[in-house]
């Protein structure tokens, strides 16, 4: 008999560049059954797989049953008081082990779990098997490593809280390789390419699971392509209406068809708003199956209402969603502006972490994106914060207060001009920037320190104005290092609350059409 050593050579020697193919079907499934799963595990073999991954000491014994090839064996359970699943007692180690698996994976991330990773790699070389970590970082890893495991597996990454990225981390990969080279790359690998990337990266093996062998989801993943031809995205009239300009698009599937921009009429009033609103869009009746509306001002249960007459003066509450209903003879649904482009900047980015939408225009707006959640109500209304004087401080950051203040130095111009000013250097100007740029750097480093979000988003006329960000970045490094927040500039420019407030009206749409079928 090969000593445990040999065995263990040899088997990390065999996993090298190896592609493993995990055969795990849906729960419950019409192939949640042995004879599929041995099915699946020698289809894959017979054509290249060098391993198989097998839920369950029963499919594990059917496969072991069928073939030599190594197989890495784990059990996956819902436990009531840990959200650990993989392979989560020391009786499971046994039943693995003894089902004939050569491999053992468990779940090793720093979560309330019922026995210490430390114990389970302990039970799997008490076993004679080989130990796979299924991390979702650099700390599991280096812990389990410390435990002693063989393997250490990508697996749990984009799985302990927040929403489901859709591409594998490649890059958790690349950091692993500091540690060890005995990568196994796992997790939501779909396509050649991915693979090939994982390999790249360092991976000693790479195991594809859902794309070779969940038929369910494949066939979602096609169903979903072809809806997008077949049932192409419906076209949404998009309004932002700011207190110095209105917007109005077509937007479809998050591209703008066709823009109409005029100025908002300050003196003027909810209904003749909307009055310029359908006039400017009359063109396009018939085009449009539902109609997003973003304002600035506060947005409840559809119902309008300023909280800085300062930056539109909408004097009393008003039925917005209703009234543009009526108006435009489709469904309307109505969002705060900023809001509305936070869920825009979410959107149009693969980054599923949190973040905050900062609009310096008229007023100075925001909005919140958390665990994949716009926040609605009043939340994101910095602009609505007092500064140590009591003053609110959207009245001293904003487009209004620079041209007030150019005037007071004896520069009747607008914020544009003070700019191009400040750029080529005028003191006036630059003085007027700078203090801009400090006091609004400062609201950002308390809103990092407030809500954590991983990068601010800033749009608005001033926000995007040439230099501003640089402006407000340098001075962010001045106040030092306590919460340094990461601040971008809208990848959507000013449409970023166009392409979030169409899709919130389809989102919702949606769920309305939904529930219907549901009853
Ligand atoms: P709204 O507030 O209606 O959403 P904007 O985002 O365009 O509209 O913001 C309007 C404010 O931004 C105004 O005070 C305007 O003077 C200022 N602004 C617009 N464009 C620029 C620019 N290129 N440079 C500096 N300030 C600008
Ligand atoms: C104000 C406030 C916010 C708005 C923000 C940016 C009103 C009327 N507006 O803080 O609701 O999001 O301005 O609006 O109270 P904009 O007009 O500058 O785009």
């Amino acid at each position: 008999m090969k000593s445990k050593d040999d065995g263990t050579n040899v088997l990390k020697e065999i996993l090298k560049g190896a592609l493993i193919v995990s055969c795990q079907p849906v729960p419950g499934g019409a192939m949640d059954d042995s004879q599929y799963v041995v099915g699946f595990g020698l289809a894959a073999l017979s054509a290249g797989a060098a391993g198989l991954r097998i839920e369950s000491a029963r499919y594990v014994a059917a496969v072991r049953a069928a073939t030599d090839a190594p197989i890495i064996g784990l059990i996956k359970r819902d436990l009531d008081d840990s959200p650990v699943r993989i392979t989560p007692f020391l009786y499971d180690v046994t039943a693995l082990a003894d089902a004939g698996a050569d491999i053992i994976a468990f779940d090793a991330t720093d979560r309330v779990r019922p026995v210490t990773i430390e114990a389970l790699a302990q039970a799997v070389r008490n076993a004679g098997k080989l130990s796979m970590a299924d991390c979702s970082c650099v700390e599991d890893a280096r812990r389990a490593l410390a435990a002693g495991v063989d393997f250490v597996g990508t697996t749990m990454s984009g799985y302990t809280g927040g929403p489901e990225p859709v591409d594998p981390d490649i890059n958790l990969i690349g950091e692993l390789r500091k540690l060890t080279p005995f990568i196994i790359a796992e997790g939501r690998i779909r396509t050649t390419e991915q693979a090939q990337a994982a390999a790249r990266a360092g991976a000693t093996c790479v195991v594809v699971g859902s794309a070779i062998t969940r038929t369910e989801h494949v066939t979602t993943w096609f169903r979903d392509a072809l809806n997008e031809v077949y049932a192409p995205a419906p076209v949404v009239l998009a309004v932002d209406l700011g207190g110095t300009k209105t917007m109005a698009s077509l937007v479809q599937a998050g591209e703008v068809l066709d823009t109409s921009v005029f100025a908002t009429d300050r003196s003027g009033s909810p209904e003749s708003w909307l009055a310029s609103i359908v006039d400017a869009v009359a063109a396009w009746k018939g085009r449009y199956t539902a109609v997003g509306i973003a304002v600035t001002g506060a947005v409840r249960g559809g119902h309008w209402r300023a909280m800085n007459t300062a930056t539109l003066d909408i004097k009393a509450e008003f039925p917005l969603e209703q009234r543009a209903a009526e108006l435009l003879g489709v469904p309307v649904v109505a969002a705060n502006d900023a809001q509305a482009a936070a869920w825009g900047e979410f959107k149009a980015s693969s980054d599923r972490s949190d973040l905050v939408f900062m609009t310096v225009s008229t007023g100075l707006g925001g909005g919140i994106v958390s665990e994949g959640r716009l926040l609605r109500g009043v939340a994101g209304h910095f602009g609505q914060m007092s500064n140590a004087t009591g003053e609110k401080v959207e009245g001293q950051i904003c487009g209004p207060w620079i041209a007030v203040e150019a005037k007071r130095l004896g520069h009747a111009v607008e914020p544009k001009e003070v700019f191009a000013a400040a750029v080529s250097g005028d003191e006036w100007a630059v003085g007027i920037i700078d203090g801009v740029a400090r006091r609004f750097a400062r609201l950002c480093c308390d809103i990092q320190l407030a809500i954590d979000p991983s990068r601010i988003v800033i749009g608005g006329g001033v926000g995007l104005a040439t230099g501003f960000l640089d402006r407000v970045r340098a001075e962010i490094a001045a106040i030092g290092p306590s919460a340094i927040p990461e601040l971008h500039a809208a990848t959507l420019g000013p449409r970023a609350g166009i392409v979030g407030v169409a899709d919130l009206a389809i989102t919702k749409q949606n769920r309305k059409s939904t529930m219907k079928t549901m009853f």
